[in-house]
């Protein structure tokens, strides 16, 4: 089996297809938060799932380390313009999160909610069909609280503000509810394929 990313060999070609419009390489990771990394231990950690304003399913860390883990290689894009290739995660993906909890995800909307207040809003067809997950892991590691740590969403395919660190639940909404960012003038889906930077934009 061939992972892209692991042959070796890139050709210019390959890479640039890679790149979305307006980003440029980067290799290093930088970090990038609204406020201080919050340290939460993990056994005050929790993880809630809300159909509307109603919890419905709560998992400890020990219980969500139990879920099916899944990795991913993927290539993430920040709307400050940075993108990485090949990066590497580890986690529970939106579909076996669900099925786990044997929720239908029956609302259009999702807000993901972090430890820290940050919110995001996005697409509730962007999390399923294996394009997302809730990541443990980064690059065989135990995610740096830098980075989210213990566990972020991962939403490789939209811009990486989408990817809330310190993700402490998502919430299934009926209605398309503007995050931190998104209340400050960003997108609500955040496609970087379509430069959907800022509110405006198609
Ligand atoms: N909870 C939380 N998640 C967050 C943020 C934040 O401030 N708080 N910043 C977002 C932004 S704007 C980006 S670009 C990415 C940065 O992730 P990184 O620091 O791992 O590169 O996290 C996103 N997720
Ligand atoms: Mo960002």
């Amino acid at each position: 089996m061939i992972t892209r990313g692991f042959t070796g060999r890139r050709t210019p070609e390959d890479v640039a297809a890679r790149v979305p419009p307006g980003q440029a390489l980067t290799t290093d990771f930088p970090v990038l938060s609204a406020g201080p990394t919050p340290r939460i231990k993990l056994e005050d950690w929790s993880f809630t799932l809300k159909v509307g304003p109603r919890p419905v399913f709560k998992w400890t860390w020990e219980e969500f380390n139990a879920l099916p883990q899944t990795s991913y290689v993927r290539d993430i894009h920040c709307v400050t313009t940075w993108s990485k290739l090949d990066t590497a995660w580890e986690g529970v993906t939106i579909d076996d999160l669900l099925k786990a909890a044997g929720v239908e995800a029956a609302k259009p909307f999702v807000l993901a909610h972090g430890f820290d207040g940050y919110s995001t809003n996005l697409p509730a067809a962007d999390l399923a069909g294996d394009k997302a997950m809730i990541a443990l892991k980064y690059d065989g590691e135990p995610l740096a609280p830098d980075h989210g740590g213990p566990a972020r969403l991962l939403v490789p395919h939209l811009y990486f503000w989408k990817s809330a660190k310190w993700v402490s639940g998502l919430q299934f909404t009926d209605v398309d509810t503007a995050g931190f960012w998104e209340l400050r003038g960003y997108h609500m889906v955040g496609d970087p394929w379509r430069e959907q930077r800022y509110h405006d934009d198609p």
